[in-house]
Parts: structure tokens; C-alpha cells; sequence
């Protein structure tokens, strides 16, 4: 096969491998293959070889049009994948600043219809091309920062017509730049103003309106729900999930964030893909998720922006054999930050996860967490060809400098779609 797009002489190629079948979990979680000088040869939007330069040199069959990266110097990943994201929303929320310096805890915030709430004010206000206009410059963001997939999350319409505006924007912002976008329906992300006193009302709108029509139009492969004090309780939150699983869609949650009320046990019993946040997790909580196979998705970017001290108990949730990935949350509230480098150091630092482990988080289990794991996630033949470009003598330097963008490329379909000279 013709070899389109060479790198070559990489420092370290880096990556997982023979593991789209199932998530690393366990000591698992650290195993990465670490090819010294290494090269990797692309076809069109696939890799075909990867290995020492000299082999896959040897392999390639490169000719003068075949486009030659040197990578002298650089560290090669798998195109860093962001598992839990809301890039899709209106306005922002920088006023929030003041009342959070003054102590104002965040649900606090939310009940006082602020939070969430306001975020759903401008999104309705908002028109389907702000949206996407906006959306289109957070991915931008994003890419250039070394994301080549998120999932992006609906939650700031909370009516029918708001939420389908926002997963078309979803759909719309996927197709309109290179990052893919795995779209998840969150109708269930806060009770709207308008039904205040009725969250089961709203929670019928959300089950007979929005979902029907969420899955006739093929708008989402997942649905979410914010189980926590205050938003949706357990009992709420099975009846969404349940009916999202009826419909054949797969299953997230926002867990045991800041109260617990039992949302990593529920994501177990009912098979979800994933349960995030998971600060507050309960031990029978880990044994459950480890025992049904559901990923931990941990982002530490939140707690750090809340300014909380304690983060989810990673460690034991490794050692007791949960799969874990790591996300920014991008949100307008809790977490305006969609850069997935950060989270390399938060989870290093404040999660105690070891570099080989957060790479791990932040590629293959996160493709597994997106449900792409077949095609992304590591550098194998055959994968696509989304592919990070660092300015690093090493893996481990990427948790050890903080703060700057260290990505020199980004391959997306085999197509350098970001190059810093
Ligand atoms: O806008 O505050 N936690 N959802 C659940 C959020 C944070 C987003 C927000
Ligand atoms: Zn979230």
C-alpha cells in the first residue's frame, strides 16, 4: 500500500497495544509499548506500520509524493481522546467567579438559578449557528492542544426544541472541523426554571418528548444523567437510563460527584459504558463497577477549578480493578478548561496515577469510553491515522512541564491538520 504520510526518527512512539477489545484495568493500566526511534506510516486515513524507523523504513513504500515528518526530538501518542465534554452551550459564565471567591458552594449557585441554569438561558437564546460557531472554536482549541475526539454533551437546552438545537449543533460542529465529536443526550442535566417544582413532569418530557425523537434522528449514541443531590436522585435517574437502554442507546452518568447517592452501584446494575466524576464513590460502589465492566471516568480539572480537596480515590479504584479514563469536563461552569495536557498533570499530581496509567486514561480506555475503541484510541495497523506530535524528549516530561502547549503536530485521518513551526 502506498505510504502517503511518514513519521519518522520519533524520540519515543508511544502507545497501548492489543487492547480494543477491553479496557485496561488493574496493573494493565500501566503496560505501554515504547518504541525507541520510531516511525509511523500512514495510508490515505489509516496506519499501516509502526515500529523502529529502520523497520518500518524497510516496510513503507514511500515515494516522492509521500509527505516526510522528522519527528528528531519529539514524543508520538495516539490523538489524545476527550471522553466527557459539554462543548456545545451559549454565553459563559465568568460572573460566577465573584460569588465562588466569596465561598458560594457551586450547587448553592445552581439553586439560586444561577449554574447550569444560567448556561441554559443563553443557549436557548442562542441560535443554532452560534452554537455551532462556538463549538467550532472550543474543538480548534482543543486540536491544537492534541484532542482528535470528544464526546460532547446536550444539557443547556432543557426543552425539546433546545436540546434537538443543541445535538444538531453537535452534529454540525462534527462535521464543520477535524475533531470527531461522539454526540450524548443529557436532557437530563438540571430541572429547568419552568418546572421547578416538578422534576417528574419534567423527567416525562424528557422520556416521552425528547428521546423519541433524539433516537429517530440518530442525534445521539448515549444518555446521561446529573444523579446528584438537589438535580436527579437515583430513583429519577434509573427511570431516564432505563428508558434511553429500551431504546438502544448507551448509558453514562454524572456519579457521585459531591453527595452520594449510589450512582456508581446504578451505573453497574444497569450496564452503563461509563460513570463519571466519582469523588464520592462508596467501596461497594468500585467493587460493583470493577465487577460489571463500567469505566471510571475521572476529571480532576473539575475538582481543581471547584476548589475542592478531596479528588475521586483513583488509586483504589485502580487497584480494585476499575477501568479509569480521564476527561476535561469542559463545561462553562465547573470546568472551562478543554485542555486534556492540564489533566495530565492533575491526574499525576492530585490523583497519584502514574504517567503510563494517565496515557492510558487519555487514549485507549478513553476511545473504549466513546465506544471507538476498534478504530482509535493506539497506534496499531489499521487504526486510524489521528496521531499527537509532542515537544518532548519523553513521556514523562509531558506530566512534568505544566502550563504550555507542548504539541508541535496533530495528524487527523492521516491529514496534518495542526503544525507549530
Ligand atoms: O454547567 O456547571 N456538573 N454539569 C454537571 C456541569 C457541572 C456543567 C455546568
Ligand atoms: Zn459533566
Amino acid at each position: 500500500m502506498k505510504t502517503t504520510l511518514l513519521i519518522k526518527n520519533a524520540r519515543q512512539v508511544v502507545t497501548s497495544r492489543g487492547t480494543s477489545e477491553k479496557p485496561l484495568s488493574g496493573e494493565g493500566l500501566q503496560e505501554l509499548t515504547v518504541i525507541e526511534d520510531g516511525a509511523v506510516a500512514v495510508s490515505g486515513d489509516k496506519i499501516t506500520a509502526v515500529g523502529p524507523t529502520a523497520e518500518v523504513l524497510d516496510k513503507a513504500e514511500p515515494d516522492d509524493r509521500t509527505r516526510v515528518v522528522d519527528a528528531s526530538g519529539k514524543v508520538v501518542l495516539p490523538g489524545l481522546i476527550d471522553p466527557h465534554t459539554h462543548v456545545v452551550f451559549g454565553g459563559s459564565r465568568e460572573h460566577e467567579l465573584a460569588l465562588k471567591l466569596q465561598g458560594v458552594p457551586y450547587l448553592e449557585i445552581l439553586a439560586r438559578g444561577g449554574g447550569i441554569l444560567n448556561s441554559v438561558e443563553a443557549t436557548r437564546a442562542a441560535s443554532e449557528e452560534e452554537l455551532v460557531r462556538n463549538g467550532i472554536k472550543y474543538c480548534r482549541q482543543m486540536l491544537a492542544q492534541g484532542t482528535t475526539t470528544a464526546e460532547a454533551k446536550s444539557g443547556y437546552g432543557l426543552s425539546t426544541e433546545a436540546e434537538i438545537k443543541t445535538l444538531q449543533a453537535i452534529r454540525e460542529v462534527d462535521r464543520a472541523q477535524p475533531i470527531d465529536l461522539v454526540p450524548t443526550f443529557l436532557g437530563a442535566h438540571a430541572v429547568p426554571a419552568e418546572y421547578k417544582n416538578e422534576p417528574d413532569r419534567y423527567l416525562d418530557l424528557v422520556i416521552e418528548e425528547m428521546l423519541p425523537q433524539v433516537v429517530d434522528r440518530k442525534l445521539a449514541y448515549y444518555c446521561d444523567v446529573f444523579c446528584e443531590d438537589g438535580i436527579f436522585s437515583e430513583e429519577q435517574s434509573r427511570r431516564v437510563l432505563a428508558a434511553a437502554k429500551e431504546k438502544g442507546l448507551g448509558l453514562k452518568m454524572h456519579a457521585d460527584e459531591i453527595v452520594p447517592l449510589g450512582g456508581a452501584e446504578l451505573a453497574a446494575e444497569l450496564g452503563a459504558v461509563t460513570a463519571d466524576h466519582l469523588l464520592v464513590i462508596s467501596d461497594q460502589g468500585i467493587e460493583k463497577m470493577a465487577a460489571a465492566g463500567v469505566i471510571g471516568v475521572i476529571l480532576p480539572g473539575t475538582t481543581f477549578y471547584l476548589g475542592e480537596d478531596h479528588y475521586a480515590p483513583a488509586r483504589k479504584m485502580i487497584e480494585r480493578g476499575v477501568p479509569v479514563a480521564l476527561a476535561t469536563d469542559f463545561n462553562p461552569g465547573s470546568s472551562p478548561n478543554n485542555n486534556l495536557q492540564l489533566i495530565i498533570n492533575l491526574a499525576c499530581l492530585y490523583l497519584r496515577m502514574t504517567p503510563p496509567e494517565v496515557i492510558n486514561a487519555i487514549t485507549i480506555n478513553a476511545a473504549h469510553a466513546v465506544g471507538r475503541a476498534s478504530e482509535i484510541g493506539s497506534l496499531e495497523e489499521g487504526k486510524k491515522a489521528d496521531l499527537v506530535l509532542f515537544d518532548a524528549p519523553n513521556y514523562d516530561y509531558l506530566a512534568y512541564r505544566y502550563g504550555t502547549n507542548l504539541v508541535s503536530s496533530v495528524l487527523k485521518n492521516g491529514e496534518l491538520v495542526v503544525e507549530v513551526k
